[in-house]
């Protein structure tokens, strides 16, 4: 399969552009710029709010489906990281950071002017929380800095009110080899799309991620699968680099935070989850506000699709090896009809999964091009990572996804063959 980023264009093939030539790139915040290309205060005409190309949204803790050749993202932070760490060769995927390898991050970035940052494709609250809160923390240490993500390029309507849009522009206007580059959130360089062949012609790059799958990618690695989320390894290198948490750089951060854990609710949500969670309140995030925003929020049209959706909702008591399996669909002509994006759709699974006689929740979410994404939740005795990476995607033990074409029965029908298979249903003993 060809990889997109090999052959993306790129439309600064000149290289990195003059300091403040750029719409995006943020004059040095000592320096006082007037409005206009390349200051403060311009967002640039490249990030369209609102712009939602394409559909494969990501969910709050679920990976995209991976594609063939496609490094798997795991959304969901380690299941169950240590307490307290009883040392590097227990870690799971890998030993934390070492002292060497922050201070080689945090050189590199003291020397360099220009920084450009990047998340993975579809980013979700810790991707683009980490990556506004660094780029705001790096302009208020003096460096220019933009940030962008891979195709499709919008933001997700639930991720506009994180502070530091302006730091946003469109992945071809990112410099074609940057003199440093920041990977945030990504597990391998795949997850990029098409600023993967960007980061390999970087003269640096940091990679900063939590991801116990990552591929180990990068020349500086601050991946630690043991952090909560890749907010956890921001604000520590935030720290190291001497600039205080404002409250627009906490924002960014809690967001992060609060989507990978689930809202405090995963097993990753150690003690250290909540000490960092009350530096940030203390740094004036308001945590209803941002709770509000991520998931308590929806146009009146998601209650109708939703309505539809769980009215249309099958219970199979057989399945899954006879501990339940919950289904529904949620058609595009649903969502026409309603006038609701696909990027609304993240909370279905949620009301699904609540139901008790059901070990495993399955929405079949029809995006724009008229295939399924599907979403699967289980509550801990199914593994259905195992079944989607089966049928091409990927996942986690309790939350994994896939893509396919075809109708819905059909599908689900082949997932639910899927765990019927050997190890694909691990009831407890
Ligand atoms: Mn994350």
């Amino acid at each position: 399969m060809n990889d997109p980023a090999e052959t993306a264009t790129h439309a600064e093939p000149g290289g990195l552009p003059e300091p403040g030539a750029r719409p995006g790139w943020g004059a040095p915040a000592r320096t006082a710029t007037p409005p206009g290309p390349g200051g403060l205060t311009d967002p640039g005409p490249l990030l369209r709010p609102g712009a939602m190309y394409g559909s494969a949204m990501s969910e709050p803790g679920v990976p995209p489906a991976a594609t063939p050749g496609t490094a798997f993202e795991v959304g969901v932070p380690p299941a169950q990281p240590p307490a307290s760490r009883p040392g590097p060769s227990a870690e799971p995927g890998g030993p934390p950071p070492a002292e060497l390898d922050w201070d080689r991050a945090v050189e590199l970035i003291r020397r360099t002017d220009e920084i450009c940052l990047a998340c993975h494709v579809s980013p979700d609250g810790d991707a683009l929380g980490s990556m506004l809160a660094l780029g705001r923390a790096l302009r208020a240490c003096g460096k220019r800095c933009l940030a962008s993500f891979g195709e499709p390029f919008g933001v997700p309507a639930i991720l506009r009110f994180l502070p530091g849009q302006e730091l946003l522009v469109e992945p071809a206007r990112v410099p074609r080899a940057p003199e440093l580059m920041i990977s945030l959130d990504a597990a391998g360089r795949a997850r990029l799309g098409s600023l993967a062949a960007t980061a390999d012609r970087a003269g640096a790059l940091i990679v900063i991620d939590h991801h116990a799958s990552n591929t180990g990618f990068g020349g500086v690695r601050l991946v630690d699968p043991a952090a909560a989320a890749t907010a956890v390894l921001v604000e520590e290198l935030i720290r190291r680099l001497g600039v205080p948490l404002d409250r627009d750089i906490a924002q960014g951060l809690y967001a992060g935070l609060a989507s990978d854990t689930g809202s405090f609710k995963y097993p990753c949500t150690t003690p250290e989850v909540h000490d960092l969670a009350g530096r940030l309140l203390t740094a004036g995030v308001r945590p209803e506000t941002v709770s509000r925003e991520l998931w308590d929020r929806a146009p009146f049209g998601y209650l109708q699709v939703l309505a539809s959706a769980l009215s249309r909702a099958r219970l199979e008591r057989d399945a899954a090896g006879g501990l339940g399996l919950v289904w529904t669909t949620v058609t595009r002509s649903d969502r026409d009809a309603r006038d609701v994006p696909y990027d609304q759709l993240e909370g279905v699974i949620d009301q699904l999964r609540r139901t008790d006689e059901a070990e495993v929740a399955v929405v079949c979410k029809e995006n724009d091009r008229g295939e399924w994404y599907v979403s699967t939740r289980s509550k801990g005795s199914v593994d259905v990572g195992r079944a989607c990476v089966e049928l091409g995607g990927g996942g986690h033990r309790t939350a994994a996804a896939f893509t396919m074409g075809g109708e819905p029965a059909w599908i689900i029908d082949r997932l639910r063959a899927a765990l019927r298979v050997p190890g694909g249903v691990e009831t407890d003993d």
